[in-house]
This record gives C-alpha cells, structure tokens and sequence, in this order.
C-alpha cells in the first residue's frame, strides 16, 4: 500500500508496517528507522513514493541491463501471461524456452549450445556444479569430485555457491558446507594494480597457483574450476592480463572444467555479449541470471559445450539424463520476458555501446580520483568501483553513509561492499547520465568526509 509508507507518514508507520520482511542482505534495524522505499522506475531513474527520482547507479543489482520497464519487455510479459500461465519443463516444453535457448546458444562464443534454465544465479551455480561432478561420472571417472573456486568470489549463496566462493561472511556462519573445496588466489594487489582500467599488467602469474593446487591433490580428484571473469561483488575485479587464457591452458593440460560465473559479466556489462568473448577463452560452461532478461522476471541458467551435453545423451531412451531441475526452470513469463530483452539488447546495439562508452565512463569515474578518502578506483566495460578509507574502528560505515546520503540526499542509487562504492549503470546510459552519476558522487564522498 503505497499511500502508508508516503514520506509523511513514515515516522509513525514504518515500525509497525515495515517489520515482516526480514529484507536480504541488509542492516534491517538501520533500514526499518530510515527506509530507501522506491515506487517505480523507468529507464534510468527510480522514483520514491513521494516522486523523487533516483538515477539508477546499479542497474538494480547489476540486471537491469536495459533500464527499467521497458514497455517491449512489459508487453511481451503482458501477452504470455494471458497465452501460458506457466507450463511444466519436467517432460513436457513449451516454444518460448526453445526459441530462447537458440537465442542464447547463438550468442554464445563457440559450441555453448546448450541451456539449462533455472530461476537465479545462486541456482545457476549450484547447476553447474552438478553438471560438473555428474560428467565425470559419466565418463567413468567418478573420482573427478574436488572443486576449486578464487579468494573474494561470489557465486551466489547457495551450499555449492558458498563453498566454492571466497567471501568470509558468507562462510563463517554457514557450518562446514561443501567438502573437497580448494581456492585460487584473489588477483587484486593495490601496490601493483591502483586506478587501473581495464585488466591490470600485473597478475596474470596468480593463474599458476591452479598447477600448485593441482600438485596438493592430483588432478584425477578435481572437476572443475569456477571464476567470475571480473569479480564483480567484491568490488569490481578485473582479471589480470592474461590471466583467464592461462587458467584455460591449465585446466586442458590436466583435463579440469572451467566454468566463467556471467551472472553480473554476461550480457553486455563488459562491453560484448559474454565475457568470455572479450578474453577469446571459450570455459565449459557458462552462468548467467541477471541480465538475461534485463531483470524483469527471476531467471539464471548454464549454458554447456557440446561435448558435455553428448556425454549425457547415452543410455536406455526412456531414461532421464540429468537428474537436476526447477519446477520453474524455463518459466513462461521469464522467457518472453529475456526475448524481449534480447530484442532490445540486438536493436539498440546496447554491448556494442558498453564498449563505446567505456573510456568515457573510465574518465569520468577516475575524474574522482582526488577527493577526500579515495584509496583506489578500479573501472572496466561499465562497471566502476571506489575504494574509500575506512573509519578508525568502523570498517563499511563510511560507504553505508554513502548509500544511504546517496539515495536520501542526492538521488543516486549506488552498491557497496564493506568500504567499496560500485557502479554498474544501465547500458542505456548516455553521456549526460555520466556526468549527473559523477556529480552526485563527488558530493556523497565530500559529504561523508
Ligand atoms: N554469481 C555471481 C557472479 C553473482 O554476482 C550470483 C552468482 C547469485 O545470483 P542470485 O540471482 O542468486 O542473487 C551473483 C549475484 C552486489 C550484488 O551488489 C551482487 C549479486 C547479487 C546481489 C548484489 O554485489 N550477485
């Protein structure tokens, strides 16, 4: 009921109407005192219940790739949910999953062809992980268990996505979750790599650490290697020069998977369709969520090499392949909703526009370089982050000011990570929008001093 949270009334009805939604990843109790409420959105802004607009920094959570209630994508969501509600993907199928799964098979760098859907990128990696450890077993080699995920990843929060990630919060308090579970190295080093765009010169011998891994267990226990291509929630991580290409050498001398986490890179963000692309590493398999249909409508998959896909089509007809899947997977509104983003994305040419954009974006956000507290700017493709000085015995306080002055005061909508400010705007974006991001900014980090 929008009318009860109006700006007016929220002081005497926030603790009552604000307290059933235990709100994910948030400080509730700072949250339930002095609410960010949004109504709407469309394009580049969001507007609040009282109609001030908020430029979008975020593109929601790193999704909205094509800005916000695009009327093509809210037509095509329109027009499906009065044709097919939903339909099973357990045995039966419907045309828009297929049509989609061709759409994204075709986008895909080399023999990516195949898709498995699921509802979010958390499922997504926990999918890929299976996929990886029933392959192995169906090509006999059963011992093929161990998985090796990076120092500062994030794959999404599931058991198998916790495990393999590297963010301590998200571990600690979680019991002893997956076992067999090695790291990498995080690549980032400030003394080498401070105010870099694009891929730092230095770091691309941190892939070497997979043979040290490899020597410890043997690579006949190992099945795969999971890495964001840019590790975008621990502050915006881009991968060293080189660096993917020698994970991919590494991981075909001793017969292990890779597997490249799109969810946040897939779609645009870097400036062409996957990542991947980008690197010329073609991975075993690649998540996706997010951006796949700008959004609008929960939805994650994989998409698989040929060869994986093969492996699974053996044995009696009748018999189920894979036994993994989402009574949601493939979801009727999900799917309309991603052919309408992928219309979009094809039309307004919006990757090939992250790539123009990029040194323009790059300038602006290093163009911050000299305020108070600034420690690093790291940018790449449209993605940026600001690393900021913590307060003495406050770490995140200083970038939760941030936010929160941010979206109160300025109307600039931003994500932060401990004392990180990241940036990921829609790739819609236009050349003024960068600059209105970049005034708001300035004033948010002299604000918060
Ligand atoms: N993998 C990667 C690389 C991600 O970035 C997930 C998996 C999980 O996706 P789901 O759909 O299950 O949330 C993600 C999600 C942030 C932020 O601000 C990042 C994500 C989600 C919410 C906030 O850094 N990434």
């Amino acid at each position: 009921m929008t009318a009860q949270i109006s700006r007016a009334a929220n002081d005497s009805l926030a603790p009552n109407d604000l307290e059933a939604w235990w709100l994910p990843f948030t400080a509730n109790r700072s949250f339930k005192q002095r609410p960010r409420m949004i109504a709407r959105a469309k394009g580049m802004y969001y507007y609040t219940p009282e109609g001030r607009e908020v430029i979008d920094g975020a593109a929601g959570l790193w999704c909205c790739n094509a800005g916000h209630n695009r009327d093509e994508i809210t037509r095509a969501i329109q027009a499906q949910a009065e044709e097919l509600d939903y339909s099973p993907a357990f045995q039966f199928g419907h045309a828009g999953g297929f049509a989609l799964a061709s759409r994204l098979a075709q986008l895909a760098p080399g023999d990516l062809n195949h898709v498995f859907f699921c509802n979010s990128g958390s499922e997504a990696v926990d999918t890929a992980l299976k996929v990886a450890l029933a392959y192995w077993n169906a090509k006999g080699q059963g011992s093929k268990t161990r998985l090796i995920g990076r120092e500062r990843g994030y794959h999404g929060v599931g058991f198998g996505g916790i495990s393999v990630g590297g963010i301590v919060k998200n571990r600690q308090f979680f019991g002893s979750l997956l076992a067999g579970v090695d790291h990498l190295p995080h690549t980032y080093n400030r003394e080498q790599q401070a105010f870099s765009r694009g891929e730092p010169e230095w770091g691309a011998h941190l892939a070497d650490e997979l043979e040290r891994i490899v020597a410890l267990h043997d690579a006949s226990t190992i099945a795969a290697v999971i890495v964001e291509p840019m590790a975008g929630s621990t502050g915006v991580l881009a991968p060293p020069q080189g660096y993917l290409k020698r994970l991919r050498e590494i991981c075909d001398k001793h017969g292990i998977l890779l597997i490249f986490d799109e969810v946040i890179t897939g779609f645009g963000r870097l400036g062409t369709a996957f990542a991947a692309e980008r690197y010329g590493v073609i991975p075993d398999m690649i998540t996706f969520a997010k951006g796949v249909n700008s959004g609008a409508v929960p939805m994650g998959g994989v998409l698989v090499r040929q060869g994986l896909y093969d492996t699974f089509m053996k044995g009696p007809e009748h018999m189920i392949e894979l036994f993994h899947g989402y009574t949601y997977s493939g979801h009727p509104l999900a799917c309309a909703a991603a052919l309408a983003a992928q219309d979009i994305y094809r039309d307004e040419k919006l990757f090939e526009r992250a790539k123009t954009l990029e040194p323009v974006w790059a300038d602006a956000i290093h163009g911050l370089k000299s305020l108070p507290n600034v420690l690093d700017i790291r940018t790449i493709g449209l993605v940026g982050a600001i690393d900021l000085a913590s307060r003495p015995d406050a770490v995140g306080a200083r970038a939760f000011e941030a936010m929160d002055r941010g979206f109160q005061e300025q109307g600039i909508m931003m994500r932060i990570t401990g004392d990180t400010i990241a940036l990921s705007p829609p790739l819609i974006i236009t050349e003024e929008q960068i600059g209105e991001i970049v005034d708001k900014l300035t004033k948010v980090i002299k604000a918060v001093a």
